[in-house]
């Protein structure tokens, strides 16, 4: 027989869960599955899909009318307070947006990443589930056109406008995704809702909170309700408010606008006890249909649902955008409770009737309003306060605060204003926008290219400056990148990786061609880079032609926040071999995430690496991992050399770097960094270097090379698209 003893009685031999990945076992190998994400493989649509074409075609203002009559579209399985929806769905867009973090760009709501592990079961992101599956059969209305992601954040916008905001605008264009990302660090927390401690230095400083990390408590948006550690105590949460707001690029001002606009509608939901509330939809059950926060208390009133614990609204008036919360905030003095759920929260000392709210599901009952300790810092804290008391004065400064802040927050990660559609698009141009002119499109390229081979720059010049202006793009968000020519603008132009000098030196001469020809000084730099690439290839004994698009524009001081673009600062750069200081983070992980950003695949990343070296594009000329004999050609000798047994790996004297030595003579032949020999110690990159060192493959590496290299430097060219 074929029968076996023990085990399951079906055949079952795949790795079905998620828990048991074989790499479990060696925890700190580098994650190049983060370079794999999003792939055609993972995405259902046609391969000749094309969102960007799709939306053009959608029914925008149908759109817009289907949300609006959603709002009051009360369901039985979640039945909106009120009769309206409206909180619910702001609370779904703000949660949508506010995991983007300004430091790596990363988070946010441009690719509806909220349907998916681990947000879709964060404690913080509870009832929003229910959110969604009110929304569907919109989304299912209007079909592919109809992003998620756009959806989600609409629904917020049309719910102010519903309850009387004069909202600032909406852009469509949103893509979504179609499964968790997996390259995010949320922080290395050792529970959900573990305490503060673990992720800042020390809880008394706010600020010490490790960057770019920009909530309080893994699983939540922003910062606890009850009270940092949940200890009441509004100063300190004024601390964490300002902390973890501005890693979401916003100010003071910006941050007061959006508490109060925020919670001047709907309520907070605390029906069960603590101890009743079950996990997020990855926990549940199959019979509760992909919902979680199971509610055993919920007996189909809304007055009897449960979400964060907290219970009641802010103000009297739920449904309208009123001067409601600031009036009662300042009106009253208010105290630290306990919900009939047993979270802390504040509630007035004596309301007088008619400021009192009514019940959610039956408005004869009246309630105490109430206020997080969130809330209560608006007051507390003397910045906040004198903000709010300006708010309070003047509702229309509140109003239009509120409006733009609400913009930005819903629409800082999609990038420049290229990457927006529809009829709602505000036309003026925002700073945080990164924006940029159209630039020339019809110059001869054929004459600039002659003028700046005939210039006596060298390669490595032409290549590093190309590739220092383009690096600077991440995905995550879509800023930075080459067009706009930025890097000839402060802060860029003086940022130690791109090497000051040198680039003051290449602007000089490649600055009057651009103007001869009247072509962008940003198109000029990435000719340039290509004059550089194809250099090399001659100079290798091939003839290959690096592709270019005309058309970048060149940014101003005027068009660009100085003070926005620290966090691009390239402190370390594997592709250039650099590394500015010790970040106790090694080079190659380093250099995986900057290739995530820039969203190559490990191959990309492999070809890049192993070309910009034998190139000699290495930052300050340094030699390490330049694996050459005949530097400036773009030869596959730095795969050759790091599959090649005829070296002996060592560590270098000063205990940071590394030397390859002749195995048999023990001369030193070259030196290294880890981001070097990665390259022949990761299974899976060596995997990629010996595709490219054997026999055969130097025609493909050069292909593979100039590909990934217009991929980067046409990487934020929307405009083309
Ligand atoms: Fe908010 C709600 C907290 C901010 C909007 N908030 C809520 C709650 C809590 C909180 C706890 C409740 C939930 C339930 O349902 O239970 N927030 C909070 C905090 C903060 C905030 C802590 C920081 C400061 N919010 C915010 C913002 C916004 C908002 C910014 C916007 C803009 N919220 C909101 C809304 C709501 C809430 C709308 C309501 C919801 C409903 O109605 O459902």
């Amino acid at each position: 027989s074929n029968t076996s003893k023990g085990g399951c009685p079906v055949m079952h031999g795949g790795n079905t869960g998620i828990g048991n990945h074989p790499a479990k076992w060696w925890p700190k190998t580098l994650n190049l599955d983060i370079l794999h994400q999003h792939d055609v493989k993972t995405n259902p649509m046609d391969s000749d899909y094309n969102h960007r074409e799709a939306v053009k075609a959608l029914d925008f203002q149908g759109v817009w009318d289907d949300v609006d009559k959603l709002l009051t579209d009360s369901q039985v399985w979640w039945p909106a307070d009120w009769g309206h929806y409206g909180g619910l769905f702001i609370r779904l867009s703000w949660h949508a947006a506010g995991s983007y973090r300004l430091g790596d760009g990363r988070g946010g709501a441009a690719t509806g990443n909220i349907r998916f592990e681990p947000l879709n079961s964060w404690p913080d992101n509870a009832s929003l589930d229910k959110a969604r599956r009110i929304l569907w059969p919109v989304k299912k209305k209007y079909g592919n056109a109809l992003s998620w992601a756009d959806l989600l954040v609409l629904a917020g916008t049309v719910a102010y406008s519903n309850m009387g905001l004069e909202v600032y605008g909406f852009a469509f264009g949103r893509e979504d995704i179609w499964g968790p990302e997996i390259d995010i660090n949320w922080g290395h927390d050792s529970e959900m809702l573990a305490p503060t401690d673990e992720r800042v230095e020390s809880v008394e400083d706010a600020t010490s909170l490790y960057n770019p990390l920009s909530a309080s408590h893994m699983g939540l948006i922003y910062v606890n309700p009850e009270g940092v550690n949940g200890n009441p105590n509004p100063a300190e949460t004024a601390k964490y408010v300002r902390m973890t707001f501005s890693r979401m690029a916003m100010d003071d001002v910006e941050t007061a606008a959006l508490t109060v606009g925020g919670h001047t509608v709907g309520k907070a939901h605390g029906g069960l006890a603590a101890d009743e509330v079950t996990g997020g939809p990855a926990d549940g059950d199959v019979i509760n249909a992909g919902f979680g926060w199971s509610d055993p208390g919920f007996d189909g009133n809304a007055n009897t649902a449960h979400t964060s614990g907290l219970e009641g609204a802010w103000t009297s008036n739920p449904t309208q955008w009123d001067n409601g919360y600031l009036d009662l905030l300042f009106k009253y003095e208010w105290e630290s409770k306990k919900s009939r759920a047993g979270a802390w929260q504040w509630e007035p000392i004596d309301i007088a009737e008619e400021d009192m709210v009514p019940d959610a599901t039956d408005p004869s009952i009246k309630h105490n309003p109430i206020m997080t300790d969130a809330d209560m810092a608006m007051k507390v804290d003397p910045v906040y306060r004198e903000i709010c008391e300006k708010f309070h004065k003047d509702p229309a400064y509140l109003s239009e605060t509120f409006a733009k802040a609400w913009f930005k927050l819903t629409h800082r990660d999609m990038g420049p204003k290229a990457n927006y559609y529809g009829p709602f698009v505000p036309k003026e141009d925002l700073i945080w926008q990164d924006p940029i002119p159209a630039g020339n499109t019809d110059y001869d390229v054929n004459a600039v290219k002659a003028q700046i081979a005939a210039s006596d720059l060298s390669v490595a010049d032409l290549v590093a400056t190309a590739w220092d202006s383009a690096r600077t793009y991440r995905a995550s968000d879509m800023r930075g990148g080459a067009n706009g020519a930025r890097i000839r603008l402060a802060p860029q132009k003086d940022w130690a990786g791109n090497e000051p000098q040198r680039l003051a030196n290449v602007l000089s001469v490649l600055e009057p061609i651009a103007a001869k020809a009247g072509a962008s000084i940003a198109d000029v730099i990435v000719l340039a880079g290509n004059v550089g690439v194809e250099k090399a290839i001659k100079a290798a004994g091939h003839s290959i032609e690096v592709p270019f698009e005309t058309g970048r524009g060149d940014a101003t001081d005027e068009m660009t926040d100085a003070d926005s673009f620290s966090v691009l600062e390239p402190v370390a750069d594997g592709f250039r071999n650099y590394m500015q200081s010790d970040f106790g983070t090694s080079a190659e992980e380093l250099l995986l995430d900057r290739a995530q950003l820039l969203g190559l695949t490990a191959a990309e990343m492999t070809v890049l690496v192993g070309g910009l070296r034998v190139i000699g594009a290495n930052f300050g000329g340094s030699k390490h991992g330049v694996f050459t004999q005949r530097e400036g050609q773009l030869t596959t000798d730095f795969f050759d050399t790091i599959t090649d047994m005829d070296y002996k790996w060592a560590t270098a004297a000063d205990g940071g770097t590394y030397v390859l030595k002749d195995r048999a003579t023990d001369e030193v032949k070259y030196t290294a960094t880890s981001a070097d020999l990665v390259f022949g110690s990761n299974s899976i990159l060596r995997a990629f270097s010996e595709v490219y060192a054997q026999n055969g493959n130097e025609t493909k590496f050069i292909r593979d090379f100039v590909a990934a290299w217009t991929k980067v430097m046409n990487a934020d060219r929307f405009d083309l698209l």
